[in-house]
């Protein structure tokens, strides 16, 4: 009995909306019925199913929170070090539906949203809401999915989950069948993107990406973390634009056009705002002035941190420790991440200690400790690592104890995960 009513109540504002002038269309408002939570039309079965929460919401992000390279000592450029900060959108995962209590953040991920992980034959169940002014989604590679749960809008038919205005909710349930997780000859899990996909990819750049881990049964503990590993990391390689030139975030004015439980036409028009070009500037900008407009905004990040300002990357001596490795953005972001003071095996076939990306690449390298100190990660495109796409990791020694010791919190999403 609940839906008819809330047609009765949401068909007044419709028309009041497709009818009225932009100037008196009404404010977002919170919608909380949620029309998602089943695969192919059924339920999946809540022994099998993992059950997440995640909000997308605005933040201020600060690419270089310590203020200066930590790592390498450079002096930062003059247009970074006075544009730290910018409006971005993040992934924020919750405890439950109440969307109330936050899970911890793991420090390592930076930008990154929660990382979702299961075993193959198990079900992910994401119930998103949307914090934002502007439709979003959570659009996943490498899980099977039906249409309402494949988070991306595009004609013709988009699914119930293609684009989630601004305060409803959606339920996405994506199940890890065989083809999700590894063949045989791969390492026992790998990772998958999710990003937002309602206009286009640029969405990634406003910050809406993270990582899905699915683990082989055969190869995994009783809690679904891969047997043959010690520790996780997870990092995304991307040149995040603050020029402006791009898909930026909305404020609450400019997405007057997007209206929970409006029409397909109506969030197009939404969706064409997002991808708007900014309001035109007072003075002609020439391509000269565009260009170095672009090359002051790029951020030359890795999981949206620069100069060595992503925090966590620390593990002991001996320890097994997986890498899922990820690049998005344009054809600039080919990328080779490199590890100093260690060799990794990419992908269970390839001693290196390079590994090429190019965007939505997602790949493995499992790397042993086998080499205490203190070591660069970064990538060997010399632009990119002038700009700042460099971290440190730690490998701590075998006879260290105590809080000289990485903590023992080792596996990606791990908190806050409930199966029900
Ligand atoms: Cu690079």
């Amino acid at each position: 009995m609940k839906r008819p009513l809330l047609i009765t109540l949401a068909l007044p504002v419709w028309f009041f909306a497709v009818t009225s002038p932009a100037w008196a269309q009404p404010k977002p408002v919170a919608v909380t019925d949620d029309p998602g939570g089943t695969y192919f039309g059924r339920k999946p079965d809540p022994q099998k199913t993992r059950h997440y929460y995640v909000a997308a919401e605005p933040v201020t992000w600060d690419y270089i929170p310590a203020g200066k390279d930590e790592v390498c000592g450079l002096p930062l450029p003059p247009a970074v070090s006075a544009n730290r900060e910018n409006r971005k959108l993040r992934y924020v995962q919750y405890t439950d539906g109440t969307f109330t209590t936050k899970v911890a953040d793991n420090p390592s991920l930076g930008i990154l949203g929660p990382v979702l992980r299961g075993v193959v034959g198990e079900y992910l169940a994401v119930t998103f809401l949307n914090r934002s002014n502007q439709p979003l989604s959570m659009h996943p590679h490498g899980v099977k999915y039906d249409k309402d749960s494949e988070g991306a809008f595009y004609q013709p038919s988009p699914g119930k989950g293609a684009a989630v205005v601004p305060g409803a909710r959606f339920t996405y349930v994506w199940q890890l069948d065989e083809n999700s997780g590894p063949l045989p000859n791969e390492p026992s899990s790998k990772a998958w993107l999710y990003h937002s996909h309602v206009s286009n990819d640029g969405e990634t750049n406003l910050g809406l990406v993270g990582a899905i881990i699915v683990t082989d049964p055969r190869r995994a503990r009783p809690d679904g973390t891969p047997a043959d590993v010690d520790r996780e990391f997870a990092t995304l390689f991307m040149i995040f634009d603050e020029s402006g030139q791009g898909l930026t975030v909305q404020d609450a004015a400019s997405a007057s056009a997007a209206i929970p439980g409006d029409s397909v036409g109506n969030l197009l028009r939404a969706t064409a705002q997002t991808m708007a070009p900014p309001a035109a500037p007072a003075q002609k900008i020439t391509f000269e002035k565009n260009a170095e407009l672009v090359e002051q905004g790029q951020r030359m990040a890795i999981n949206g941190r620069i100069f060595g300002n992503l925090p966590g990357l620390e593990m002991n001596e001996g320890e097994r420790v997986r890498w899922y490795l990820f690049a998005l953005g344009s054809e600039q972001d080919f990328h080779t991440p490199h590890w100093h003071g260690v060799r990794v095996v990419e992908g269970g076939i390839r001693r290196t200690d390079v590994v090429e990306l190019l965007p939505a690449t997602m790949k493995v390298a499992d790397l042993l400790a086998d080499n205490p100190g203190s070591w660069l990660l970064h990538c060997h495109v010399d632009e990119h690592m002038t700009n700042g796409m460099f971290a440190r990791f730690v490998i701590y020694p075998r006879d260290v104890v105590g809080a000289d010791r990485s903590p023992p919190r080792a596996f990606l999403g791990m908190a806050g995960m409930q199966v029900r």
